[in-house]
């Protein structure tokens, strides 16, 4: 499916760019940009171009908020008409979802989040999904600021404190779920390794993100005729899968090394499906399409899911054609129902001709509510 990713504030501004720089020229990659009132954020991004990025805000005098979460609920009202309007030159109407990426602990991007959440709709008959990226227990920790911290003394590496995250976050998550169609969140905490930091670990947790973000919306946007999906995943079975209430989603992701096929697809030769060429040994496909689909609903998820439990799952299998075993999806399918308990699973797949990989994307949707949102609610009960 078609997205136009915005990037908000300095975490959303970076999860974009690593999008842009790992995906640029995909098709589902459909717009890109990066919004921020801190000049120096937006110049240190690398793979978003200059004239996707735009700096709001003169009231912030061209820094970031510190924070500030009511100062920037004001600067988004204020400015979310000339935000969607910077996004104009990319064919916003063609999109088939805007996704909003911001740390939701943070000032300028989860401040001005809601509001062009709000605008968004109202221009667009468009979901509008956000990814927020939930600060860790350790920022709003009161701790002692002299403390050495593991990123050293080199102010530019140090995490801000910044005290105020749990509430911001909790904050911004109630204004989101109310605007938006789902809320992905990413639970940074869990992803860190002991004894690391958001600034030390920032480039791979957004790695991970992106590399999710992509294999899910990426589905079904293949760039040639032959790898036209059999079962072609569309926006609006993802639309279904997260529904539209602001629902919390997760996305679970998983991938094993194959060998490509010595010929096929690629010189036009084989046919997706029953005239595939058997270069693929049929118990290699059937165990790594098992293996994959088992990993990425059991394997750490952005957030954590209580009991692996959700009223709806969404399953997408890629890689080169000839790995993509129609009965062993048929099985993972099954599987992940009685793993779930879902009653609806949607599925499609995914051809990469050329790939090298089998991967699996499985989100849940309708799910009790993540031990970490809940603690991040609880902030401002
Ligand atoms: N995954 C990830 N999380 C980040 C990153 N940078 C910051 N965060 C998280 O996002 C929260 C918000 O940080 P920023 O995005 O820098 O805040 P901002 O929107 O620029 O707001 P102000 O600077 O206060 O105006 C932080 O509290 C962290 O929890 C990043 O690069 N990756
Ligand atoms: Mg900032």
């Amino acid at each position: 499916m078609r997205v136009h990713v915005i990037g908000l504030g300095g975490a959303g501004g970076r999860v974009v760019d690593r999008l842009a720089a790992d995906r640029d020229g995909d098709r589902f990659l459909h717009g890109v940009n990066a919004f921020d009132t801190d000049a120096a954020a937006l110049d240190a991004l690398q793979s978003v171009g200059e004239s996707r990025r735009y700096r709001f805000g003169d009231a912030a005098a061209g820094s970031g908020l510190d924070g500030d979460l009511h100062a920037a609920r004001r600067l988004g009202d204020a400015h979310a008409g000339e935000l969607s309007r910077a996004m104009d030159d990319q064919q916003p109407s063609l999109a088939e979802a805007f996704v909003l990426a911001v740390g939701v602990g943070g000032g300028a991007g989860a401040g001005v989040a809601p509001a062009l959440a709000d605008e968004l709709t109202r221009l667009y008959d468009t979901p509008v999904y956000a990814v927020g990226l939930l600060p860790t227990p350790d920022e709003s920790a009161p701790g002692d600021p002299d403390a050495p911290r593991s990123a050293g003394d080199d102010p530019e590496r140090r995490t801000p404190d910044r005290p105020l995250a749990e509430q911001n976050a909790a904050r911004t998550l109630n204004a989101l779920s109310d605007r938006c169609a789902a809320i992905f969140p990413f639970d940074n905490d869990a992803w860190l390794r002991p004894g690391e930091d958001i600034a030390d670990a920032r480039d791979r947790l957004n790695g991970v993100l992106a590399t999710r973000l992509a294999a899910l919306f990426g589905a079904g946007e293949a760039d040639d005729a032959d790898s036209t999906p059999q079962q072609v995943l569309d926006a609006s079975d993802v639309a279904r899968a997260v529904g539209s209430d602001g629902e919390i989603a997760v996305i679970g992701h998983a991938t094993q090394a194959v060998e490509p096929p010595e010929s096929g697809s690629r010189f036009g030769l084989g046919l997706f499906g029953s005239s595939e060429p058997a270069e693929v040994d049929t118990s290699a496909a059937v165990s790594a399409i098992e293996t994959t689909i088992r990993k990425a609903a059991r394997g750490k998820n952005t957030s954590e899911v209580p009991e692996g439990r959700a009223d709806r799952t969404l399953l997408v299998v890629g890689g080169p054609p000839a790995w993509l075993n129609r009965e062993a999806i048929a099985d993972g399918r099954r599987w992940l129902a009685d793993e779930t308990g879902s009653g609806a699973i949607l599925s499609g797949d995914a051809p990469v001709p050329d790939g090298d990989e089998v991967f699996a994307v499985v989100v849940r949707s309708g799910i009790d509510e993540p031990p970490r949102i809940r603690e991040i609610r609880s902030s401002i009960a």
